[in-house]
């Protein structure tokens, strides 16, 4: 049986990874924070449903040592280090912790894999943050990076440490260039899910505005079960490479926005506010990402499209929002 070690698995990827390998047939294994473990009502609402099928380890990305003695006990066939401070807007106020937990990190996991489990396919969750200020478009595999956030500048050099490792010490190991990639189980915090669950409240009368901050940038937004099947693709090719995952369209957040208040028949313009304190110091404008190379060589296309994550979502808020009313609990 092969084993799976997926740091992160609590979060929006690392529960679709899970339940994916565990329907492939792998025994997996996660890593998460010990405050995750103590309170998992609150933490592990996303794998709740599969946490009898799985193991989990306490660990923190800032400690070697903890990292090192899970790999080593494991000793897994395939890694997916998706863990990191993945909010892009919260890297600016702390960049300090960002950048060390970002980086370290994924040279922790890294090394402590070329030191116990050498043979270990390892994925790492790269990011369309990476180009930034775009030097072309649409981004390829070849585009060269401009990061924009602290974030960004933590994931060109976890990018580089995964390619060094590759060159250098032989690991299998892949760079996944993800495009932004949503469901219903995204966190709050980001703009598609606050979108959604606002418009749920609004529509049952529990909120009556959305705040937001730049309404013209635009992304190309994909479904987050879609993009961790290209992850495993990755890690089952003959040779180790990097990929750029996306759906090869762009929208604007005022695109998710009107869009999301039409699903639920509400008027947007009624209750969007602008709030400048969500602007970020410094903004990516515009991404759009070609995933020739992912459909050619790992014969990988997106299933969901722009329309229907949107729609997707505002049910699922919906539904969630009308069983919280009525008492019911209810988790995606
Ligand atoms: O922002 C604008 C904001 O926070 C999207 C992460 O998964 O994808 C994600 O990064 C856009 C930005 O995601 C609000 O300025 C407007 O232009 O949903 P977001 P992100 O920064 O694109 C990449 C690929 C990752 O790797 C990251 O980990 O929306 N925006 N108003 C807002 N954004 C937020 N969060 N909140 C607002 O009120």
């Amino acid at each position: 049986m092969k084993k799976a070690f997926i740091t992160g698995i609590d979060g929006q990827d690392g529960s679709y990874l899970a339940e994916f390998l565990l329907g492939k047939g792998y025994k997996v294994y996660g890593m998460v924070r010990r405050v995750a473990l103590e309170d998992p009502e609150h933490h592990l609402w996303r794998i709740k449903h599969v946490l009898n099928k799985i193991t989990l380890y306490p660990a923190s990305l800032e400690s070697y040592p903890s990292i090192f003695k899970i790999v080593e006990n494991i000793k897994p066939n395939e890694c997916y280090h998706l863990a990191a401070q993945s909010f892009v807007s919260y890297s600016f106020e702390d960049e300090f912790s960002t950048i060390n937990t970002n980086i370290n990190g994924t040279h922790f996991v890294l090394s402590a894999i070329k030191e116990n489990a050498p043979k270990c396919k390892f994925y790492f969750a790269a990011s369309s943050e990476m180009f930034g200020m775009v030097k072309e478009t649409p981004q390829t595999e070849k585009t060269p990076f401009h990061p924009r956030s602290p974030y960004g500048i933590s994931k060109v050099a976890g990018f580089d440490l995964t390619r060094n490792y590759r060159e250098a010490y032989n690991i299998f190991a892949c760079n996944g260039i993800l495009f932004n990639h949503e469901s219903p189980r995204r966190g709050f915090e980001f703009v598609t899910r606050k979108i959604t669950s606002t418009v749920a409240q609004i529509k049952l009368g529990l909120a009556d505005e959305l705040k937001l901050g730049n309404l013209e940038a635009k992304r190309d937004w994909g479904f987050a079960g879609d993009y961790i099947k290209a992850m495993w693709l990755m890690l089952q090719q003959d040779k180790a490479d990097d990929y750029v995952i996306a759906t090869n369209e762009t929208h604007s957040v005022r695109e998710f926005v009107e869009l999301a208040f039409d699903y639920a028949g509400l008027n947007w313009k009624k209750y969007v506010k602008i709030d400048k304190t969500f602007y970020r110091p410094a903004e990516v404008h515009l991404l759009i990402g070609d995933y020739s190379k992912a459909r050619k060589k790992l014969k990988w296309a997106p299933s969901v499209k722009f329309e229907e994550l949107v729609k997707m979502m505002i049910e699922a808020d919906m539904q969630r929002m009308q069983a919280i009313t009525k008492g019911r609990k209810c988790n995606h």
